[in-house]
């Protein structure tokens, strides 16, 4: 009996607007926001200095108007959105952010930075560019040293091991659960589908209190898996149904016209590879205290697979490693207009699906509704396709 689970997940799903209550309220508590826009952020860090996190990446066509009185019009939407909040203070988390974090990911990120430390306070993080290359830890372990030195004088805080510590085990608990949640995908007939793994994975990032943040991605994992077992599934079972991997930054803002379309047309996503995809979220914090924690968590953020280092090799082990274990016909790379780095990079995830007789669509898109049309049909004819492939395969 498929079952659609709709209350818990519209709830998560409104989270992002109960979120600006919540952080209006955290700032009449007196509490300090950090707003970060990337996953290189170390929230372990954050954490430990007593700020609040939130996301700053634009999600809205919207602003990008009047982002655009400032910033070339061909600048990737998440970049020139982001922007453009903070110009006509029209988000909340970028208005009540005591600090904001950068990085020194693409070239247009970092640029915009420029323009926005004029704007609010930041501090930015220096990534190395070559993840594997044998200074780099030393390196990006000094960059974080040096991060959380300026969190301490901005905040007036000291930052111990033990809170460290007590951060690392806490954000490792947050990992195994939304790691959960990619892992029941995995299940056939499908416990989850691909857009519900979204509105958990989006709502989740706007619950601020820590505990009722991982108590309710437990009980929601709890009971996609209890009802899975009593046979409550979310789609019907149909051995042709083509499951689908995904990869997108930005996902949120597109998630309608692209990941809840091809569900629609009969798809079933069932994993996300890339910075916020399962192999980041398998990939904890060495919980040894024996070591310093500043080079444990560097390690794992040096882990981060995105397509801003070169070579990045690692996402390319990890797509090849999803598509057997979560049994991928087809993956659907998402990316958004002029994002150099992700857009050449499909590339090499297209070799790795060759190799794995996997077919790959790539879709291009930015955050307004006029290529629907042209999205729906080119999913369309790469989902039929992958179902006549795998009928074809089963049929012998
Ligand atoms: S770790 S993926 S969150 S940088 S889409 S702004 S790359 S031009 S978002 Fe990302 Fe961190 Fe990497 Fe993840 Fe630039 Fe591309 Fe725009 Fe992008």
């Amino acid at each position: 009996m498929p079952v659609t689970l709709p209350e818990q997940f519209e709830e998560f799903s409104a989270q992002q607007k109960k979120g600006f209550l919540a952080v209006k309220a955290l700032k009449d508590q007196g509490k300090q926001v950090c707003g970060a826009f990337c996953q290189y952020t170390p929230a372990e860090i954050i954490m430990a200095a007593g700020l609040t996190q939130v996301i700053l990446c634009g999600r809205s066509h919207l602003p990008i108007k009047t982002a655009e009185t400032q910033l070339p019009a061909n600048l990737c939407p998440l970049i020139k959105a982001s922007y453009g909040h903070v110009l006509e203070d029209s988000c909340p988390y970028a208005y009540f952010s005591d600090v904001v974090v950068g990085e020194t990911t693409c070239d247009g990120k970092k640029k915009m930075y420029e323009l926005l430390a004029q704007k609010k306070m930041m501090q930015c993080i220096h990534l190395p560019n070559l993840p594997d290359y044998e200074r780099s830890l030393e390196m990006w372990t000094e960059e974080l040293r040096a991060f959380t030195r300026g969190m301490e004088e901005k905040f007036n805080v000291k930052i111990t091991d033990e809170m460290l510590n007590e951060a690392i085990k806490w954000c490792n608990q947050e990992r195994r659960q939304t790691a959960r949640l990619y892992e029941l995908g995995k299940l056939d007939p499908p416990a989850i589908t691909g857009y519900q793994m979204q509105q958990v994975e989006d709502g989740q990032a706007f619950i601020f209190d820590r505990d009722e943040k991982l108590a309710r991605l437990t009980a929601v994992n709890d009971q996609i898996e209890q009802e899975w077992k009593e046979g409550k599934y979310a789609m019907e079972p149909d051995p042709y149904r083509p499951r689908l991997l995904v990869s997108g930054t930005g996902l949120a803002a597109v998630t309608e016209k692209t990941i809840k379309v091809a569900e629609e047309l009969g798809a079933q996503i069932v994993c996300y590879e890339g910075c916020n995809g399962i192999a980041a979220r398998r990939r904890l914090i060495d919980e040894d205290e024996s070591r310093d924690p500043m080079v444990r968590i560097a390690e794992k953020y040096i882990e981060v697979p995105c397509a801003v280092v070169s070579p990045n090799n690692r996402r390319m082990e990890q797509v090849a490693a999803t598509i057997d274990e979560w049994s991928v016909d087809g993956y659907l790379a998402l990316t958004l207009h002029s994002c150099n780095p992700f857009a050449i990079e499909t590339e090499n995830v297209r070799r790795v699906c060759e190799k794995k007789d996997v077919p790959l669509l790539h879709i291009s898109t930015d955050f307004t509704p006029g290529d629907e049309g042209q999205i729906r049909t080119r999913l369309q004819a790469f989902i039929e396709m992958i179902r006549a492939k795998k009928e074809a395969k089963l049929n012998g």
